[in-house]
């Protein structure tokens, strides 16, 4: 007994037994993002009971609303999916709610009047990220005696409207904000990349005279702006000319971490998938789930970065 995906061609029947899930990703970005990818394929796999169908919108919202709606044609049993920024998916979940299909977020967050579009969401809480990269900076700043003085901090954020920009954003400068002394030149929009990390890197330190602090939203721009800073002639460290901060704690993060050159790296765990089959197997059972789910994570600093950086697989 099989069911039959798209076209009559046999590639695409699928085992009854089998469920089906659409996984729209947001693309390639990052290491992170690479790691999140992999922990969603190692589990959603046929010896487990799944079939899955994958698709990278390579940083397009226009991508993942083509991909969803090619899910809900397919009449796939559940949708797994990483929303790019925040805005804009009312009509295509409404369109999923109406073909009946569960939809379970991961890593980003939707703005809808609707809660019932989604029925579960499993990611990080990046607010409380963010305000653990000031309460890390404010620790070292404390110890280095510089609470009077003026602290030059620049802002490199990940993809504009994204929960993960958003959250980290507003938790930092709570934080900044509570501390007079620390100056926000600029919040630089670095994309999530090395490339862009970099190249707003360079212009901040072209704009900028005495930069303090990096605060840099994702690990892959850190490597961008370090090269900058380099470049630059400048040196990176709690000891360096410029303190720099990041997050993910991927694990070329946390070499930079044990190098000295990143001072702390607020973790963002992408081992979801488990989450996810654990949401499925729920729903399938008839069981309830929860509306969130928050995944477990730490700041790491030369202090605590050793174990971690043996343990790392991503
Ligand atoms: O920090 C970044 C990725 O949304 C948590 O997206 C995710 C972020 C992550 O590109 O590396």
């Amino acid at each position: 007994c099989v069911k039959e995906y798209g076209s009559e061609d046999t590639e695409n029947t699928v085992d009854e037994n089998l469920i089906v899930v659409g996984v729209s990703q947001v693309g390639s970005e990052s290491v992170w993002r690479t790691a999140n990818t992999a922990s969603i394929q190692n589990i959603l796999t046929k010896e487990n009971g799944y079939f899955m169908i994958f698709n990278n919108a390579r940083q397009k919202q226009e991508n993942q609303i083509k991909a969803l709606r090619s899910f809900i044609s397919q009449r796939v049993d559940y949708i797994v999916f990483s929303p790019i920024t925040e805005d804009g998916w009312e009509t295509v979940l409404q369109e999923a709610k109406e073909a009946g299909i569960p939809v379970i977020l991961i890593d980003r967050k939707v703005n809808l009047s609707d809660q019932s579009l989604y029925t579960t969401w499993i990611g990080s809480d990046f607010y409380k990220e963010g305000r653990m990269a000031g309460n890390i900076l404010d620790e070292y700043l404390t110890k280095q005696h510089r609470q009077e003085v003026s602290i030059r901090i620049v802002v490199l954020q990940g993809t504009e409207g994204a929960t993960a920009t958003i959250g980290r954003t507003n938790g930092f400068n709570e934080v900044a904000e509570a501390h007079e002394n620390w100056l926000i030149l600029e919040q630089a929009d670095g994309e999530f990349t090395t490339a862009k990390g970099q190249e707003e890197m360079e212009m901040l330190l072209h704009r900028y005279k005495d930069i303090d602090v990096v605060i840099s939203q994702n690990d892959d721009m850190t490597f961008g702006a370090l090269t900058a800073i380099q470049n630059a002639g400048l040196t990176a460290g709690e000891d360096g000319d410029i303190m720099v901060i990041s997050f993910d704690a991927v694990k070329s993060g946390l070499q930079l971490v044990d190098e000295g050159l990143v001072t702390a790296d607020i973790e963002c765990n992408p081992n979801q998938g488990e989450y996810v089959e654990t949401v499925i197997r729920k729903l399938e059972n008839n069981e309830a789930v929860a509306k969130l789910y928050f995944v477990p994570e730490t700041v790491f600093t030369k202090e605590n970065v050793k174990d971690a950086l043996e343990k790392r697989t991503y």
